[in-house]
């Protein structure tokens, strides 16, 4: 039988992120720590993710978040699971999470606050009910001890991303992560207590002709989706929608495809948040050699404005990504 892992000896997270930080002379240590504290977040939440509804913690808080969206009960245990761990970490300057209203200064640069984390602790949280999967996505920004304000900090183009990664509570508990150097994927072994490497450099498949979007809301997408949709139609594509971000655009990195989620009249600039969901991923599929656009240019080139800016996305493998945007003939046709 093969194995799927691809390295002959049992590295850790922690190892591996140590070793990779040993190749940059100077390196303080300080990043890996950040990266141990988001994947002990990890661990706890995949822990009570399993226990949520033996734990009744399952259903609405009863309140919303700055988004407008009813709150999850597990949403906010993700997101103070997330801060407790962080908040320890001498070396972080600014937190910024999807669940709250501003992002917080934790310590200046002149404290040694050298890093920005930003998250959404646990993006498609309306799966848990029907036990789909969920995940926590973060995006690592350094700090510019010169720029004032948090928002100001954290409000930098997806391309200048120290790490980004995401945590899949799913039948198993995965951890994908880019540091800028390819895309390594981990798998929590829970009698361990580890995450352990089982793929090193992922690529993402091209000719995978399947696409991932909610096409109920296909009547108000822009002109150019719609034609789209049509051509793929015509094309013998097929389609897969879990209906949560992380899990989605997992499948696409390793089966191939391509996720969208265009403009609609609800959302007339997308659902998706542009630092904590869009940017992250986009970075992990460039970093696997596939491509993410918004609005028919590169999200990784955006300049956000906002903490919570959304922002309309297409991300998957090089070739699925460019199909669509051969659909697309003029630049209004991106927009309803
Ligand atoms: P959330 O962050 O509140 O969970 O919302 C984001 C989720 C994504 O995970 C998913 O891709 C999308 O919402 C699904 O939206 P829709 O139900 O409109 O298809
Ligand atoms: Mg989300």
């Amino acid at each position: 039988m093969r194995s799927n892992v691809d390295t002959g000896n049992l590295v850790s997270l922690q190892s591996h992120i140590l070793q990779e930080e040993a190749r940059h002379p100077g390196a303080s240590g300080d990043f890996s720590w950040i990266v141990s504290a988001i994947s002990l977040a990890g661990k706890a939440i995949a822990h009570k993710v399993r226990r949520a509804r033996l734990e009744g913690v399952l259903g609405d808080w009863g309140e919303q978040n700055v988004q407008g969206e009813e709150q999850i009960r597990m949403d906010v245990i993700a997101n103070e699971t997330i801060l407790r761990c962080l908040g320890s970490r001498a070396s972080i300057a600014v937190v910024a999470s999807e669940e709250d209203e501003e992002p917080t200064i934790l310590r200046t640069g002149k404290d040694g606050g050298k890093y920005c984390v930003l998250f959404d602790p646990l993006d498609g949280s309306s799966n848990l009910d029907a036990c789909g999967p969920v995940g926590t996505i973060f995006s690592i920004l350094r700090n510019d001890a010169s720029i004032e304000g948090a928002e100001a900090t954290i409000c930098q183009p997806g391309m200048k991303q120290v790490a980004a990664g995401y945590i899949l509570y799913g039948p198993s508990t995965a951890f994908v992560i880019s540091t800028g150097n390819g895309v390594d994927l981990f798998e929590l072994d829970p009698f361990m207590g580890s995450f352990l490497l089982v793929k090193q450099g992922l690529r993402i498949p091209s000719g995978n002709r399947t696409y991932s979007l909610n096409e109920a809301y296909t009547e108000s997408f822009p002109k150019g989706y719609q034609r789209y949709l049509s051509w793929a139609h015509g094309q013998g594509y097929s389609s897969r929608y879990i209906g949560a971000f992380v899990a989605d655009v997992h499948r696409i990195l390793m089966s191939g495809g391509v996720f969208l989620y265009p403009p609609t009249s609800k959302h007339p600039d997308g659902k998706l948040r542009l630092l904590y969901e869009a940017n992250p991923m986009a970075f992990i599929i460039e970093q696997a050699g596939g491509k993410a656009m918004s609005s028919g240019l590169p999200t990784l080139g955006l300049h956000p404005q906002r903490l919570h800016q959304r922002t309309p996305i297409i991300v998957g493998s090089a070739d699925q990504v460019e199909a669509v945007a051969a659909q697309v003939h003029q630049v209004a046709e991106w927009h309803p």
